[in-house]
């Protein structure tokens, strides 16, 4: 379990600020030749494409090694601003206030990786499994995918189980997410329902298993980096897709080109990317970080630092309800009125209403919801502040959902950090 909680980042370290990497071109820079330029996490392939030339001598690289000259910047190309918690494997969180627009673009989609990327990610050839216990067994290409089912396109929020882990004290191990695990792309694809229905789920089938084509960091190819499910009842809704295009685009090779799970509104572990194969199970899976404390919760609320036996914990499914300030960001200086505004959202559910405090909580004032773009997208709103002088000021946002359930002020503390849903809160200096 000691991948899991690797965590040799540095917080808040701006990626677009790094001088050394900032606009330059990937073949042009020569690295810095230390330990970490060596253990990159980008596939081959990846590079390979990039640079445009073949490497005579690929056979002899390790699993997981990245070629020194090619070594930085090439995994959060086609990113734009996002902070890189870890390398190995990539983990890049978005600041709040880049994730301001309604439908998150690609560049500024957070990418958590647990293992080492595909290094072929090729549509062409790429084929899914639909096997287990299903009447037929299926495999298919993408076009296929796309030729038999429905082709829908939907706005669907991905949150990673640990965004906020960052906050947490005692501190729980882990990547330090602070606010930018979560997105809403635009997803284009087809229901797993409709695959599933078509492979034949048979009457005994109680869970998902998911499998994807990325390494284990250890470079073993016996073992798997991540593969998770979702009760079958939440494999059958509407709104669970099989992704082949983001944002009308082909999928970024780092949120699981060419072929990806969304399931919107639980813990983004689900979503499997580099998607490979769905097995039909009649047990709960028991895939790597399925088991144990991963993405799960005690089953009762704990004091801080806690220690709760394996078997009290339970499987996180839907995330809480949740919302985001984008504008203005935090500690930015304003005039004495301004426009607030962001997302909230909330796993399974829709948002009732939005409210927001500028005197620490004593008075709140409702914001304009937006309906959600579709079925599990994030809810957008806004609303026009007045400050009675200047100084300095907290607006506080607190979402509660279409279930009565509001954010809260303090974090449900866990051992593993997940599930943080506290009032984002931003700093202003109003002049
Ligand atoms: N194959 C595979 N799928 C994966 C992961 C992974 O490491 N490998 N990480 C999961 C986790 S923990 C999250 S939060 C989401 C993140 O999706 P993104 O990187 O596109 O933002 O992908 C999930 N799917
Ligand atoms: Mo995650």
């Amino acid at each position: 379990m000691g991948y899991d909680d690797k965590n040799g980042q540095e917080p808040g370290k701006h990626f677009a600020d790094s001088p050394a990497t900032a606009g330059v071109d990937v073949l042009v820079r020569a690295p810095a030749p230390n330990r970490r330029s060596f253990l990159r996490n980008a596939g081959l392939m990846t590079v390979g494409a990039a640079v445009g030339m073949t490497i005579p001598f690929h056979r002899n690289i390790p699993p997981g090694f990245v070629p020194a000259a090619f070594a930085q910047g090439d995994a959060l190309s086609g990113k734009d601003g996002l902070s890189l918690l870890n390398d190995r494997p990539v983990n890049a969180e978005t600041p709040p206030e880049l994730l301001d627009d309604p439908i998150t673009p690609t560049n500024r989609h957070f990418i958590r990786n647990n293992g080492i990327v595909p290094e072929d990610m090729a549509t062409d050839g790429w084929t899914l499994t639909i096997d287990g216990l299903v009447d037929n067994p299926m495999e298919m290409s993408i076009a296929d995918l796309q030729n038999q089912f429905e082709v829908v396109t939907m706005a669907l929020t991905l949150e990673c189980g640990g965004n906020g882990r960052a906050f947490f004290d005692p501190p729980a191990s882990g990547n330090q997410w602070t606010y930018g695990a979560v997105a809403c792309a635009n997803w284009t694809g087809v229901r797993l329902k409709d695959v599933l229905e078509t492979a034949g789920v048979q009457d005994n089938v109680v869970y998902t298993a998911h499998y994807g084509a990325d390494a284990h960091l250890s470079g073993d190819p016996s073992k798997l980096p991540i593969s998770r499910g979702v009760p079958i009842a939440k494999a059958m809704t509407d709104n669970v897709l099989i992704a082949f295009q983001m944002n009308g685009e082909d999928l970024h090779p780092m949120n699981g080109a060419p072929l990806r799970l969304v399931v919107p509104g639980w813990p983004g572990s689900c979503s499997q990317k580099w998607l490979k194969r769905i097995q039909l199970r009649e047990v709960v899976h028991d895939g790597p970080k399925m088991t144990g404390t991963s993405y799960r919760v005690p089953a009762y609320p704990v004091a801080p630092g806690t220690d709760v036996p394996e078997e009290d914990f339970v499987i996180i499914e839907r995330m809480p309800v949740k919302s985001l300030i984008t504008f203005p960001a935090n500690g930015a200086e304003t005039g004495t009125s301004t426009e607030v505004r962001g997302h909230a959202w909330s796993g399974d559910r829709s948002i009732d209403r939005l409210d927001i405090s500028i005197d620490f909580g004593a008075t709140w004032q409702s914001a304009e919801l937006d309906a959600p773009a579709s079925d599990g997208a994030w809810q957008n709103w806004r609303a026009n502040v007045e400050f009675p002088q200047p100084g300095y000021y907290e607006i506080w946002a607190r979402a509660t959902d279409s279930e009565g359930e509001m954010q809260p002020f303090a974090i449900d503390w866990n051992p593993k950090g997940y599930l943080n849903n506290t009032m984002h809160r931003v700093g202003l200096k109003v002049a």
